[in-house]
């Protein structure tokens, strides 16, 4: 937890759902980045590492813990870290005590995670107990029916090594069972496979298919599991599921998951971020073209955000705003430039890295993004950050004689934990079951450009990767070619699509032929609702298109005069002062009244406890609040009464801290702080709300440091890494200073948005000072509680317009704004708030999506 400085002990921490299924009080990130120690040529801290896994982890606790996530980082690690002391110690200096300590505790593992194999169809249960294992009651688990493809096979090559090592057959059995299963269940006629299977029956509980979340690994692990154990009926299926692949799910360089009874039909509209390891293992495959466009494609997206957002739709806009520093497209860009030698990649590396250290280095680690477009965190920093992220940028840019043994002689799991080729001659006593006689024999294309090598491929055309990506340069871009400018010029005109969107029934067979011909496709959620989505491409004509676009720019206003009241998106609090200079962001609840900081420059001050804390009363301490950003508790009034008791001391902003003890954005819906039923007018100063862990922040920031400095706004600022070198705190005359000049700039009007666009916006507002039971009601107006009729259909619409003309006049002028702090120069890069506007719009369908809790 890189921002609260502690470690997250399961069962301390508020669950967060399906999540903390990796976590079994294991010592997770220690074993998961033992192998990482070595890479990075930390011999001494393997050392250390190891010993500590040994003297302090217990695998027998009382925790349900994931099945593969248990495979993949902690047999996976401890495995990894058990070949790589075997190395170090074969080489004579370091480990010179090892005596197979890792693989014995390995191997205990292995043994408490066989019960889950007990099914009739060989595939495992999602999830075990450690310490009762599963189906008694004291077990707590054993009752699921269904599991993912990439859960049930993804195990072979953890099972398979551990099996080599020791000797003990049965766990490459079981892995192999699983695979067998998951290969006869594929559908037949597409050669794809679903996302969750019946763990029983066998049934496809899930149809849709994709290269992400769900089924991405299963894919990894059967090319890999031919590398590792030289066995060919692995290579035969995943030649097999390629070519559907490349069928039906590559249109590059997007790729789309479709049915698998209908390949032919887009399941979804959005990708996301885990399908970013796809172009790496095409790269093992050897199919260098698409790796390459894909890998462009999602390189152009993260230039856009920073980040990779979780998901994001085929035209480029955030779908799920998070990002929990994923590795999959540093592993990407590894393998792209062992395969084409193209200092490019190395190019692209230095940009993930810049990003890390200058919007997620906290000063506990790398903070997840909770939302790469306000750039605020989360206190989160998984054990893959270690295990991958890190392992992939530093070999990335290593030489061979930067590391101490030769990496070629390893493959990586999808953990990127290392096990020794060498393993493939090894105990090879288990049976191979024979697939050949089913298997279909493929046509020339699914072979080739296999097996590249920058040799045979490259050497009379260094310009070929280039020559492959030039044409994606701009995909990000070029998605919105029409502005926002041109939308409201026809409307101006006065031209009307041939369908108005109050008149739409998604029932009605002449509309849909009509939204067809617009480019309009229609697409049902299992949840009864309908989404649009508008490719101008797929228009009949370009004046179909124009329609298209009017038609969906009606759906959005109309959908937005059915918000029954204005709602706006969450906001940023930013510490700004020594030490923390910016690098912590926290996720803040807007409010109704007082200071819209979407249109108003950010207010940056000291922050001060109010007396009374609940700032119900008038201020007994207004000379401690004056020209500062009053902390308040919540309860016992309005919020808005607070807002003028803080004003009329002097204050130039408001933080209210939650008082529901624990309360925190991680686990609680964000919400808005709405009026007190009366006109708020005359409050002017911007107020924030905090649920209490992100306020406690603060808190534990004054005790600390005295003098704590924030900004308030709607986007983290960029920060200046040159002040935190000057490594000293603002001067408490800086800071008056700079307060009597904020309360002048804090107001000043950017005026980048019309009123109307702004209400175009997500989350649900609160009152105030209701009960933690009341609470829990209104925060819990869910989208799914809303009826499906066809004018609440349009609340999921999508809209192509995100990078339009408008937006880039107004990113100019922007951007010619003087940054009003006289200490630091944070970016002057102001995103367009019509973008952030529709993005937030988006967030109501990521939000929406989310419920299906596919990733
Ligand atoms: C990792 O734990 C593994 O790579 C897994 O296969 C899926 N992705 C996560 C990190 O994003």
């Amino acid at each position: 937890m890189p921002l609260t400085c502690r470690g997250r002990v399961r069962g301390q921490e508020p669950s967060r759902g399906d999540v903390d299924d990796a976590l079994g009080k294991f010592s997770l990130t220690l074993i998961d980045s033992l192998d990482t120690l070595v890479v990075l040529n930390k011999t001494k801290e393997f050392e250390d590492a190891v010993r500590k896994v040994l003297r302090d982890v217990n695998l027998d606790n009382d925790v349900v813990v994931s099945v593969f996530e248990t495979n993949i980082r902690v047999l996976g690690g401890l495995l990894g870290g058990h070949s790589l002391a075997i190395m170090l110690k074969e080489k004579g200096e370091h480990m010179q005590w090892y005596n197979d300590e890792l693989l014995q505790m390995a191997k205990q593992l292995g043994y408490k995670l066989l019960p889950a194999f007990n099914t009739t169809s060989g595939l495992p249960y999602p999830r075990i107990n450690l310490k009762f294992g599963i189906r008694k009651p004291e077990a707590r688990t054993g009752t699921e029916t269904d599991t993912c493809t990439a859960c049930a096979g993804t195990l072979i090559l953890e099972f398979a090594a551990l099996s080599r090592f020791t000797g003990a057959t049965i766990f490459e059995e079981y892995a192999r069972k699983a695979l067998d299963f998951l290969w006869e269940k594929r559908q037949r006629s597409s050669n794809l496979v679903g996302v969750t299977i019946n763990i029983h029956t066998g049934d496809w509980v899930r149809k849709d298919s994709g290269v992400g979340a769900g089924i991405d690994s299963y894919y990894e692990y059967l090319l890999k599991a031919y590398v590792l154990l030289g066995d060919d009926s692995f290579l035969e299926r995943f030649n097999t599921h390629y070519d559907a692949i490349m069928r039906y799910i590559s249109q590059p360089p997007l790729l789309l998951d479709v049915h698998i009874h209908k390949p032919m039909l887009n399941a979804r509209t959005w990708m996301d971020a885990l399908l970013a390891f796809f172009p790496g293992l095409q790269v093992l495959k050897g199919d260098i073209r698409p790796a390459i466009e894909t890998h462009e494609m999602l390189y152009q997206v993260i230039k856009k955000h920073n980040f990779l957002p979780e998901a994001f739709t085929t035209d480029f806009r955030v779908h799920w705003a998070q990002h929990p520093l994923r590795p999959e497209f540093a592993e990407s860009t590894y393998f792209l430039y062992k395969a084409t030698g193209d200092p490019y990649y190395l190019e692209v590396g230095k940009t993930l890295i810049e990003n890390l250290n200058k919007y997620a280095r906290v000063p506990c680690g790398f903070a997840a993004m909770k939302d790469v477009r306000t750039g605020s965190h989360e206190d989160r920093m998984d054990s893959f950050f270690l295990a991958e992220m890190f392992k992939y940028l530093y070999l990335l840019f290593a030489d061979k004689e930067d590391i101490i043994f030769d990496i070629e002689d390893y493959i990586f799991t999808t953990e990127a934990h290392l096990l020794p080729l060498w393993l493939s001659t090894t105990n090879q006593s288990i049976s191979k079951k024979n697939t050949t006689s089913e298997y279909t024999e493929l046509d020339d294309s699914n072979f080739d450009w296999t097996c590249p090598n920058t040799q045979i491929l490259f050497p009379n055309d260094p310009l070929y990767a280039q020559s492959i990506r030039e044409p994606l340069k701009n995909v990000v871009d070029k998605s919105c070619p029409r502005g926002i400018i041109r939308v409201e010029e026809s409307f101006r005109s006065g031209a009307k699509p041939p369908l108005r969107a109050r008149d739409f029934m998604a029932t009605n067979p002449e509309h849909l032929e009509i939204l067809k011909k617009m480019g309009v496709s229609l697409i049902h959620l299992k949840d009864g609702r309908v989404q649009l989505v508008q490719h101008a491409i797929q228009a009949a004509s370009s004046i179909d298109a124009e329609d298209g676009l009017r038609f969906m720019q009606e759906m959005i206003e109309l959908s937005s005069q059915q918000q029954k009241e204005q709602q706006l998106p969450p906001r940023a609090v930013q510490i700004v002062s020594h030490p923390f200079f910016g690098r912590v962001v926290l996720t803040a609840g807007p409010a109704q009244f007082g200071l819209d900081l979407s249109k108003h420059k950010e207010t940056r001050g000291f922050v001060a406890s109010s007396k009374p804390y609940n700032g119900c009363s008038e201020l007994t301490n207004p000379e401690a609040v004056m020209g500062k950003i009053a902390l308040i508790q919540r309860g016992q009034c309005m919020f808005a009464e607070k807002a003028r008791n803080i004003q009329n001391a002097g204050a130039i902003g408001g933080i209210v801290i939650d008082d529901n003890e624990g309360s925190s954005s991680d686990t609680a819906p964000l919400f808005q702080m709405a009026g007190d039923g009366k006109d708020t007018d005359d409050i002017k100063i911007p107020m924030l709300f905090l649920f209490s862990k992100e306020g406690s922040i603060i808190l534990d920031a004054i005790r600390e440091y005295e003098e704590v400095e924030v900004l308030l706004s709607d986007k983290a600022k960029d920060r200046d890494p040159e002040m935190e070198n000057e490594e000293q705190p603002s001067s408490e005359n800086d800071s008056q200073n700079q307060s009597a000049e904020q309360i002048s700039s804090s107001s000043q009007e950017v005026d980048l948005v019309d009123q109307e666009s702004s209400e175009e916006n997500s989350l649900n507002s609160h009152p105030e000072s209701l009960s933690p039971a009341d609470m829990d009601n209104a925060a819990s107006i869910s989208p799914s509680e809303q009826t499906s009729n066809p004018t609440e259909n349009h609340e999921t619409t999508n809209l192509n317009g995100e990078c339009t003309d408008l937006d880039n006049q107004l990113q100019e002028q922007s951007e010619t704004e003087e940054d009003s702090n006289p200490n630091v120069s944070w970016g002057k890069k102001v995103q367009p708030i019509d973008s952030i506007l529709a993005d937030w719009n988006e967030d109501i369908e990521a939000f929406e999506m989310m419920e299906k809790d596919e990733l």
